[in-house]
């Protein structure tokens, strides 16, 4: 029989196809269970993709944090761990690497992103203090608050519009900044917290004109700028692509020149940087630097190791390397556009434009008969695992969490279900199973129903809560 579409995939999207830079090596079996065994294991985990064991799930598509593979090069330098407890050589080229590639002066490894949140809001926010920030992310936030801080949202509107197209949506409205500073004064500012493809809001990237704008009016009210440094380079990525006179230049010298915007930055190192575990906090001020030191040995261990072993630190270096070579990144961000191109052509819909890490799919499109307070994104989630054994992630009313002061809900205009990318995982038939699947949920979508919590845990409560069906 002949093919009645002799196209490739890259084709029939008009576009050349991009390949992965790499070939696989070693292997790991994927299983899936029966149906009935899915109905089962999604009851004994109240609904709630976290609770599932990982050894029930097909494709696994919960984070693109920790679950990415390192190459040959990362493995071989596990084999070159130097576990002394103090001065360790590994961290030597951890904080060579973060230098050369971010351009911070000082840097302290941390067991992870959150490690590194919960120092710089301890030293950085005076209680009763705003934390601007481009949307807020779940532990960035609560370690800010924790601080006595309190975040203020000054992303711009389009951010949590998931239909508006525009190439920055990850952008700071230069407008919200300054009327919150000349409201609470910038004595009040702890500083600005800047993310790079800001994740809640779809991995949505910042423009290399917003950060200068922002440097510009920080620097008329003496306030700094930490960056979440988690996904930078695939922000960077974005910039290459689509702000004028980036073009021809090479993402680690975009990387490196939005960092010298900025007087610091935390990092998980389980997106970007390919690593299954690590952070680094990274400080351009030596009395800054000087209080963080301190303070690493309280909660993640002595500044040379910071609740990482050696070889973490030696594969982590390596991974930053490896994180910002172009090819890597453009065909990271291939792979998740890809599927969100199979999907916006099935007339699914999803927060637009697809961003770097993930495809959101809009629960609120897709299930409009299901309230908010009922979890149509956490529903969602449920119904993808039911359907084909694939692991996503709610980031909607449940993961925002309540308000500090009402106790109500938080209810954000984004409802979201995160289909996440690891890194250097998944193949395009992988991205087709998913997909399809995703096509199968949204044909039976009449006859959803939500759902409802029964365990509400205080801090972070969508990691562990239960739902039952409606
Ligand atoms: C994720 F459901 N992200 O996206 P740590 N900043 C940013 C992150 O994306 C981030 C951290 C800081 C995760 C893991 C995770 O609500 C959740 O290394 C932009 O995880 O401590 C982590 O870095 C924190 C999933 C975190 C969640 C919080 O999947």
């Amino acid at each position: 029989m002949t093919n009645p579409n002799p196209l490739t995939m890259g084709q029939q999207f008009g576009r050349r196809s991009w390949a992965e830079p790499w070939k696989i090596k070693m292997v790991e079996p994927l299983r899936m269970i029966s149906r009935e065994a899915r109905e089962r294991a999604l009851v004994e985990a109240g609904y709630n993709t976290f609770l599932l064991r990982s050894d029930d799930v097909y494709i696994d598509l919960l984070t693109d944090s920790g679950t990415s593979a390192m190459s040959d090069r990362q493995w071989a330098g596990m084999m070159l761990g130097d576990e002394a407890y103090a001065g360790s050589r590994n961290f030597y080229h951890l904080e060579e690497a973060v230098r050369r590639h971010y351009g911070f002066r000082h840097v302290l490894p941390t067991h992870q992103g959150r490690g590194a949140e919960n120092l710089i809001s301890k030293v950085a926010i005076t209680p009763g203090q705003f934390v601007p920030g481009n949307m807020y992310f779940t532990t960035t936030r609560l370690h800010q608050e924790l601080a006595g801080g309190q975040f203020v949202d000054v992303i711009v509107d389009e951010a949590h519009d998931p239909e508006v197209v525009h190439p920055f949506k990850g952008n700071v409205d230069i407008t919200k900044l300054g009327t919150l500073i000349e409201q609470v004064g910038a004595g009040q500012i702890a500083y600005v917290s800047l993310a790079g493809t800001v994740n809640m809001a779809g991995g949505q990237p910042v423009s290399m004109a917003n950060i200068r704008a922002i440097r510009e009016l920080c620097d008329r009210h003496g306030i700094r700028i930490f960056l979440d440094a988690t996904r930078l380079v695939e922000n960077a990525f974005f910039i290459q692509e689509r702000e004028p006179g980036f073009a021809d230049r090479p993402i680690a010298e975009i990387l490196l020149e939005f960092c010298s915007h900025a007087d610091g930055a935390w990092m998980s190192a389980k997106k970007d940087n390919l690593v299954n575990i690590g952070g680094w906090l990274a400080v351009n001020d030596d009395d800054l630097f000087e209080e963080l030191r301190n303070l690493v040995v309280v909660y993640e261990g002595l500044h040379t190791y910071g609740g990482l072993a050696g070889r973490d630190m030696e594969a982590l270096a390596i991974g930053i390397e490896e994180s910002v070579q172009d090819d890597h990144v453009r065909s990271r961000i291939g792979q998740v556009r890809y599927l969100g191109e199979l999907l916006t052509d099935w007339g699914i819909p999803i927060v637009q434009p697809v961003g770097g890490h993930a495809i959101f799919l809009d629960a609120r499109r897709f299930y409009p008969h299901i309230p908010q307070d009922e979890f149509p994104a956490q529903t969602l989630a449920a119904e993808l695992y039911l359907d084909s054994g694939i692991r996503s992630m709610e980031r909607g009313i449940a993961s925002a969490g309540r308000d500090a002061k009402t106790g109500d809900h938080n209810r954000p205009r984004l409802e979201l279900t995160r289909l996440t990318i690891p890194r250097r995982v998944y193949t395009q038939a992988h991205m087709d199973v998913v997909a399809e699947s995703v096509k199968v949920v949204f044909d039976v979508r009449d006859s959803t129903r939500g759902l409802r919590m029964t365990y509400e845990p205080k801090y972070l409560r969508f990691f562990q809560a239960r739902f039952e069906r409606l």
